[in-house]
């Protein structure tokens, strides 16, 4: 996804001599790996490698979240930017704090930003408590230059005024710790009435003196969904550090950008309702201060999503007394459990892939937020898992849970428990849920192949892990049958659909409302997800259902426009009229290529696109389940080859968004050369990932594009709602992945690799296109693919054997194609 109301960003001024990280973020990452290198230890502190600023870039857009937080936690404390910083934070050193804050998305598009309710801000106020700058325009400042550092489970920050914010945490609470220049008196404002977007939607604020307590909390608005929603949310701030600290003046403060700057000293209630008159946005919230001017102040924050009180419980039971190492210590503990899942040759790999694997892995456990037990709405009281920020469905379904597949069974059946209980409550299940609130559908029900990926790999395991299977079906067939009155935030055009086998554009729909775009991509997702719905039917024998949804899947061939050219190569999606006339549109149209910088290509309104966030140029290749049958669409194997080669050569490839993740750079092995697609992986590796803060090409959307990475580096790639994993060629000699469900381990070993075949091109005569693939011993059926079931399920030993040689083909069967027999049986 990317930001569809992205404003121009702010063109930032930047000097080579001053940035953000500190440039020791680095330089300890890189000891860290040369220090493994060195010692050929086995005991490897994986969390070492992890660079969190990876993509907090202001000029690819990354939006991920480098705050403080632990697996999956609700809480992520970072600092809050000026300017454009979905996340909160951002690495642009023009830009200005306002605040710490516990709460935070990673990697969203969303270009108001999502979360930072809560902000604290340490000041220095001079002339006592009537002078604070209170109101966000007058407390943002700069930070110190080359400054700003993280690890896992750990965020710090230092102001131009040396006054220094550091933050550790738990999955629902956590302890921020501020360091005053010598002899100052530490005052900070805390605020009630501000969210990056700018939504609140009333609240209160209690200041419990006698306790040193502030409990806060209120209604906001969705970040990425209908503006009428609004979520619930509450902090419980305890201000005396286990009765060390004493305040001096607390009181409440309101604010604008007119004047307004009101303190109330000694007051301790603020009750506000939403400002309905609009405009900017109404500033408010606390201002105390500490006697004894202490160098060091810590605060404990609990968050929930039910109320102040379990806040305050939840700061009780997760964080208690314990110091800020000491929770530091738990938090990388969790992380340590999590990246170690994924081991690998760190003396004979390049300390960029290391650095590019774990940081991948890191960020693969960081999201979507695990809100169990802190659930509202329709969901309050859920006897389920709970999990926040599905952001989104569409972004995940294609490396996300594959990844998740491969070694973290237990977490992701707790995330389809989630999804299964999305259906239960709203009637579908979620496909964007962005602060709780169903945010808005890109393609159709992308949830499908997530529950799908799981129901395929682990249906054996399933009971046990908590997933009925039957109740699993039913969702599926609910998004597959049963169209919602309005399906922008859920479900899919289904009538229409049903009605013409593809969905139409400018169709008289009597039944439902949305918005009436992208008719040519929404056709090619609904018809993958029929996939999902089918693979799951065969697992559950349901022979009638396998039939009806097969034939469903392959109506991505009804908008299918064989008459078009461009650039010479024929046959394009296009979008279609009901009575089976293709609306013709340029298929360069919303591509890299496109000259028309005007033109709207995401969920706005108008008609120009019949694609989503990509052209048809991209979305021609879309078919996952059955590319064999598209190669033969485009004009055979040779074709389909040279059309590959152009739409990467020719500028048609747009690395930094989902459609082109799926099946471009590995198009080439289901025309039996895979060694070209070793090729295309490298290139798009080599030339738009890395370990700086630009280091991705665009949003990580809850880690998709962090996983998409993970599998490029580990030379796999998978078929989503599969158990099948394409063979690529791993950047790394070895590695190995354990699954502690199913306790195996599989190790993948490398034979004749060479760290100088991460380049791009490859130099000649270096090693890295697949001569042999073994698997415990056995020859492999084909090089070009494996199956879970054969391999990382049962765990052992699976040797690749790579060559300099590009002549070497699939040896076997080229990755299946439904059409041509492939996903004949279940596994
Ligand atoms: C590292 O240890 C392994 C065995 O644990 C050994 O085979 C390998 O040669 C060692 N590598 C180096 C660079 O010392
Ligand atoms: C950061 O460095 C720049 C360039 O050297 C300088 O202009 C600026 O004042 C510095 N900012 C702070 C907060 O020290
Ligand atoms: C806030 O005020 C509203 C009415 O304006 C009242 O209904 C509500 O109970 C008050 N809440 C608190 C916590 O004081
Ligand atoms: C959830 O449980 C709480 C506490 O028992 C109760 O106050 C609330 O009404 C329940 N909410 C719903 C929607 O059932
Ligand atoms: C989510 O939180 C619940 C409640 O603490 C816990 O049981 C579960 O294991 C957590 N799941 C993940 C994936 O962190
Ligand atoms: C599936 O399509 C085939 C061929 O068009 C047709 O014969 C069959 O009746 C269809 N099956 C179902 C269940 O729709
Ligand atoms: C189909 O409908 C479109 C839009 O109304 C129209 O332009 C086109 O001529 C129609 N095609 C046929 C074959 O009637
Ligand atoms: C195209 O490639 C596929 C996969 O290798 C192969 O089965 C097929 O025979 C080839 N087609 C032609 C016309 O060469
Ligand atoms: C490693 O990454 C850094 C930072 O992006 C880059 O400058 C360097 O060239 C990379 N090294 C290699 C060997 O790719
Ligand atoms: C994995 O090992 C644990 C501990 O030995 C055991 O309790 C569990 O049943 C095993 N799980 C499987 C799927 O074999
Ligand atoms: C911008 C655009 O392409 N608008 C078109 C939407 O569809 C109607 C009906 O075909 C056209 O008249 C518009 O030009």
């Amino acid at each position: 996804m990317v930001g569809w109301l992205l404003a121009s960003a702010a063109a930032a001024c930047i000097g080579s001599t001053y940035a953000q990280p500190s440039p020791e973020v680095q330089v300890r990452i890189s000891a860290a790996i040369a220090a493994a290198q060195v010692s050929n230890s086995t005991d490897i502190d994986y969390t070492a490698f992890v660079n969190p600023f990876i993509g907090t870039d202001y000029t690819n857009y990354g939006d991920v979240c480098p705050g403080a937080s632990v697996p999956f936690g609700m809480v992520k404390f970072t600092t809050d930017f000026t300017g454009y910083a979905p996340a909160g934070y951002i690495s642009d050193p023009s830009q200005k704090a306002r605040g710490m804050s516990p709460l935070h998305d990673s990697g969203t598009g969303s270009s108001l930003g999502t979360y930072g309710n809560f902000e604290v801000m340490p000041l220095l106020c001079p002339s006592g408590f009537d002078t604070c700058t209170t109101t966000l325009a007058a407390r943002e400042r700069y930070r110190k230059n080359d400054s700003d550092d993280a690890y896992p489970g750990y965020f710090s920050l230092t102001l131009d005024n040396d006054i220094k914010m550091e933050a550790t945490s738990t999955r629902r609470a956590g302890l921020e710790r501020f360091t005053f220049p010598g002899g100052a008196k530490p005052y900070f404002v805390l605020d009630l009435a501000n969210d990056l977007p700018a939504s609140f939607a009333g609240g209160t604020l209690d200041i419990d003196p006698e306790n040193g307590r502030i409990t806060i909390g209120g209604h906001y608005g969705s970040s990425f969904g209908p503006g009428s929603y609004n979520y619930q949310a509450f902090a419980c701030y305890d201000l005396l550090n286990s009765g060390t600290q004493r305040l001096s003046e607390y009181g409440v403060w309101t604010g604008d950008t007119y004047g307004l700057d009101a303190k109330g000293l000694g007051q301790t209630h603020l009750n506000l309702s939403q400002n309905l008159i609009g405009g900017t946005p109404y500033q408010s919230g606390a201002l105390f201060s500490y006697e004894g001017n202490p160098e060091k102040v810590i605060l404990r924050v609990g968050v929930s999503f039910v109320s102040t009180d379990q806040a305050c419980a939840n700061a009780e039971e997760e964080i208690g007394t314990s110091s800020f190492e000491e929770i530091q210590k738990a938090s990388k503990a969790l992380w340590q459990e999590k990246l170690s899942k994924v081991e690998i040759d760190v003396v004979n790999t390049p300390p960029n892939v290391t650095e590019m694997l774990y940081s991948s892995l890191y960020r693969a456990s960081l999201t979507p937020n695990n809100a169990t037990l802190e659930t509202q709405g329709a969901f309050a009281n859920t006897t389920s898992f709970y999990f926040d920020s599905l952001y989104c469905s569409w972004d995940t379904f294609r490396t996300f849970y594959p990844l998740m597949t491969l070694h973290s069974p237990v977490e992701f059946a707790q995330i389809v428990d989630t999804y299964i209980d999305g259906w239960r409550k709203l009637g579908w299940m979620p496909e964007c849920r962005a602060n709780h609130l169903p945010g808005w559908t890109q393609g159709g029900s992308s949830g499908d192949n997530i529950v799908a990926q799981f129901a395929v790999n682990y249906h054996n395991e399933a009971q046990a892990l908590g997933i009925d299977l039957d109740e699993l079906y039913a969702a599926l067939v609910t998004d597959g049958q049963v169209n919602p009155p309005e399906w922008n935030t859920m479900g899919r055009q289904v009538n229409v659909y049903k009605q013409f086998s593809y969905v139409p554009f400018a169709v008289l729909d009597t039944g439902s409302t949305g918005r009436q775009t992208r008719e040519g991509s929404r056709t090619l997702e609904y018809a993958f997800e029929d996939f999902a719905i089918r693979q799951v039917a065969q697992v559950l024998g349901k022979t009638d259902d396998v039939e009806y949804y097969t034939n469903r899947s392959y109506w991505y061939r009804n908008v299918w426009d064989a008459t078009v050219d461009s650039d010479g190569y024929q046959g394009f999606m296009q979008k279609r009229f009901s009575n089976g006339t293709f609306y013709n549109t340029d298929p360069v149209d919303c591509s890299p290529k496109d000259t028309r910088s005007s033109r709207e290509c995401s969920l706005q309104e108008d008609n120009q696109s019949g694609f989503y966030e990509s052209s048809s140029w991209e979305y021609s290749w879309y078919a996952p389940h059955d590319t064999g049958h598209l190669v033969e669409l485009m004009g055979g194997n040779t074709t389909f080859t040279d059309r590959l080669d152009h739409f990467f050569e020719g500028g048609y490839y747009l690395a930094g968004n989902e459609p082109s993740f799926q099946q471009t750079p590995i198009g080439y092995h289901y025309v039996n050369q895979p060694w070209r697609s070793v090729d295309r992986v490298r290139d798009v590796v080599i030339n738009n990932f890395n370990i700086d803060i630009a280091g991705l090409p665009g949003n990580d959307d809850q880690a998709a594009m962090a996983t998409l990475l993970g599998f490029h580096l580990l030379g796999l790639y998978p078929v989503p709602s599969t158990t099948h994993y394409l063979i690529v060629s791993p950047f790394t000699p070895k590695y190995t992945i354990h699954n502690t469900y199913l306790n195996t381990s599989t190790t993948v070993t490398v034979t004749n690799y060479s760290p100088a075949s991460v380049a791009y091109p490859i130099p000649d005569g270096v090693p890295a296109y697949v001569k042999s693939v073994t698997i415990n011993g056995v020859p492999a059926k084909s090089r070009c693919y494996i199956d879970f079931y054969d391999t990382f399920r049962v765990g052992g030993e699976i040797e690749i054997v790579v060559t300099e040689d590009k002549t070497y083909d699939c040896g076997g069967p080229v990755p299946e194609s439904l059409s041509m027999g492939g996903f004949a049986s279940a596994r």
